[in-house]
């Protein structure tokens, strides 16, 4: 007991304090909880001075065991214990698994903070979600009337597919995190795909969350087509239907535009029909870090 530091300090004055606090206390909700004590890295206790019972009191109450203890919400799990990201949750909670949690890439008040689903498994994790995918027309794959569906709002003044705002809470759930967001959380990105195989870039000159054509740094993190082992993206356009991800030729591109072009997922990177054929449920999700 000798290490509770005088933060509250006890004089004859508690008493009054006590008094004056227990009669303001009838009036407040009894669901209002005072925080007692506190204690800093090196271990060293606090008395709160808001705590409404002398230090005295407080300790009694310790010592005879009449107290309840509260367990704060682990991070991520509310609103109020929101991580920043999934990559800030991965290092806060590194046994977390995969799935939907609360984020507030802009720290400060979490009054703003969302929901968003964390892939805390694939390359290391600390993967948000940012964007869930599929196609207009996947068995006709090279019709122009092929696209991606929904898009994220980004810049593509020839897309005419349905734009997102809305933050995907699954690799199935069909929607995009508002594009300004993205940088907020991070600039690497992975794409998952069940019909293309799976990579992860960094920027060099180029860069997707700034919409910013130029080279990547790609590697390969999962083969999921049998063609073209190894080929990786070395690149970034944008075009008016949307990014495109360039190794020798098209690799992935995100085509928002169901009268032109389609939406090219070859795994040799050379713009030709080589995506896996005949998946159900065809799609693709891009996580930022
Ligand atoms: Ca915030
Ligand atoms: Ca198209």
């Amino acid at each position: 007991m000798k290490q509770v530091k005088k933060m509250f300090r006890f004089t004859p004055l508690c008493l009054v304090l006590v008094s004056v606090f227990s009669s303001a206390t009838r009036a407040l909700d009894k669901n209002i909880r005072y925080k007692v004590l506190e204690m800093d890295p090196k271990g060293n206790l606090y008395l709160h001075r808001t705590a409404l019972l002398c230090k005295n009191d407080i300790i009694k109450r310790l010592v005879s065991g009449k107290y309840h203890l509260v367990e704060s919400s682990p991070i991520g799990l509310s609103k109020d214990s929101s991580a920043l990201n999934c990559k800030h949750l991965k290092t806060k909670v590194p046994s977390a698994t995969s799935g939907v949690y609360w984020i507030d890439p802009d720290a400060g008040s979490h009054s703003n903070a969302f929901q968003a689903y964390c892939d805390q498994q694939t390359d290391g994790g600390g993967w948000t979600l940012v964007w869930s995918y599929t196609f207009t027309a996947y068995s006709s794959f090279t019709s122009s009337a092929n696209a991606v569906t929904p898009r994220p709002a980004w810049t593509a003044r020839g897309a005419n597919t349905r734009v997102s705002a809305t933050v995907p809470l699954s690799e199935t759930h069909y929607e995009a995190m508002n594009f300004a967001l993205w940088r907020s959380i991070g600039k690497e990105f992975l794409i998952k795909s069940n019909i293309n195989n799976w990579i992860a870039c960094k920027d060099g000159s180029g860069s997707l969350v700034m919409q910013k054509a130029g080279s990547l740094y790609c590697k390969l993190v999962k083969q999921v087509s049998k063609q073209c082992a190894g080929a990786v993206p070395k690149s970034i356009v944008m075009d008016s239907s949307g990014p495109y991800l360039n190794s020798a030729n098209l690799y992935y591109f995100f085509d928002g535009n169901t009268g032109g072009n389609w939406p090219t997922h070859d795994p040799c990177g050379k713009n030709q029909v080589n995506q896996v054929k005949g998946v159900v449920n065809p799609h693709g999700n891009i996580f930022v870090r």
